[in-house]
């Protein structure tokens, strides 16, 4: 591996802002596979923490971050704060890529990091395949790459990557649709879905998760078509649906705030009742500050979070790398599930790791909202 020589200023800054957040609180469901769940706030609060110190060197760790894109409210909260975080008050030289949803780009991002020989990558991976080539140029060049996010599939050449259970959201958004629809009486679901960027993990897991309730419970599956994560592309495929499909759904799911706000005006436009008190029940995922605003309004009937804030481990990571410490292969973010009304506490499933879990249900408020991305 290629090791920058560490001086002491920096070994002394890199110490002072030592986190705890690797090691906050262990959730049970996720126990087999990972061995940090944190708490967010505490730790971002730590990690962008500054120090005099760190200014007065001016040797730098550089970091290249191929950031998937801007395409939604959750990037630009995961694009802030890993710029927060791994910043040059934190004795980092970030250099920062927007690849714009294009798998080529980032390939070819990365490829001129490795040639600019920076210190460590960061990679979030615009889709989970494709990269076990240049990951081993990577590794042959000695620099350590940390995954953030959506997983790589195909190659284990990573020191780290910290993200969600996408599969877990997929399986809790239909356990909370299996309850809710008998807790209200809705015996049959006609099911229209959007899905993410295909390829992304965030997608493949989110779907997967989800349709296992569909088999499991008989549902019809109306039709499925990708929004590409964005609220032009929710917007454009809801549009077509309500003609396609118009009286004949009852549950449109959105695998992200963004294409649920896209699916909001489509329904509105076409005169179609959703939300609470609707006639369709409206599904998400990522829980961003304005997708809580959309359930503490009862548009959207329940919001599955995704945590973005991975700033903060990306460098805890780093600081470890650093130190010479062992880092954890895999850490899963803690994630609640929102809805819109009171009622139903809490679903139980069987998780991704086969393990049964029961998990509350939080009621949006505006302190939830406040307290959002
Ligand atoms: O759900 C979506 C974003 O990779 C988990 O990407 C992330 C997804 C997130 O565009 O809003």
């Amino acid at each position: 591996m290629k090791r920058r020589l560490m001086t002491g200023f920096m070994a002394a800054a890199l110490a002072g802002t030592v986190l705890a957040g690797c090691g906050g609180t262990k959730s049970a469901e996720t126990d087999a596979v990972t061995e940090a769940v944190k708490t967010e706030g505490a730790k971002t609060a730590e990690a962008t923490e500054k120090t005099e110190e760190k200014t007065a060197d001016g040797a730098m760790i550089t970091v290249g971050f191929a950031q998937v894109g801007h395409e939604s409210d959750w990037r630009t909260a995961s694009t802030n704060s890993v710029q927060a975080a791994l910043s040059r008050e934190n004795g980092i030289d970030l250099q920062f890529v927007d690849c714009d949803n294009d798998s080529a780009a980032q390939l070819e991002a990365v490829r001129n990091f490795i040639q600019q020989g920076v210190d460590y990558i960061v990679i979030d991976p615009i889709i989970s395949t494709g990269w076990d080539i240049v990951l081993t140029e990577a590794d042959d060049a000695g620099i350590p790459v940390i995954v953030i996010d959506r997983t790589i599939d195909d190659s284990d050449k990573y020191v780290s990557w910290v993200g969600s259970e996408f599969t877990n959201e997929g399986l809790a958004a239909g356990a909370w649709l299996e309850a809710y629809a008998e807790k209200n009486g809705v015996s049959e679901l006609n099911i229209l879905e959007i899905t993410g960027t295909t390829g992304s993990s965030a997608e493949i897991g989110r779907t997967s998760g989800f349709h296992k309730y569909i088999e499991k419970n008989g549902w019809n599956l109306l039709d499925s078509q990708t929004g590409d994560f964005t609220q032009e592309g929710g917007q454009s495929v809801m549009e077509s649906y309500c003609k396609s499909y118009e009286g004949k759904f009852n549950v449109v799911i959105c695998q992200n705030d963004n294409e649920a706000f896209g699916a909001i005006d489509a329904m509105t436009a076409a005169g179609v009742k959703f939300g609470v008190g609707g006639d369709v029940i409206l599904i998400s995922f990522d829980a961003c500050t304005a997708g809580l605003t959309d359930v503490l309004a009862g548009k959207i009937n329940a919001d599955f979070q995704c945590n973005p804030l991975q700033g903060p481990d990306c460098l805890n990571i780093i600081k470890k790398l650093e130190a010479g410490e062992k880092v954890e292969k895999k850490t899963f973010m803690a994630e609640p599930w929102y809805v819109a009304e009171e009622g139903l506490s809490e679903i139980s499933y069987t998780n991704n790791a086969g393990k049964a879990v029961t998990e509350p249900l939080v009621p949006v408020d505006q302190a939830v909202v406040d307290a959002a991305y």
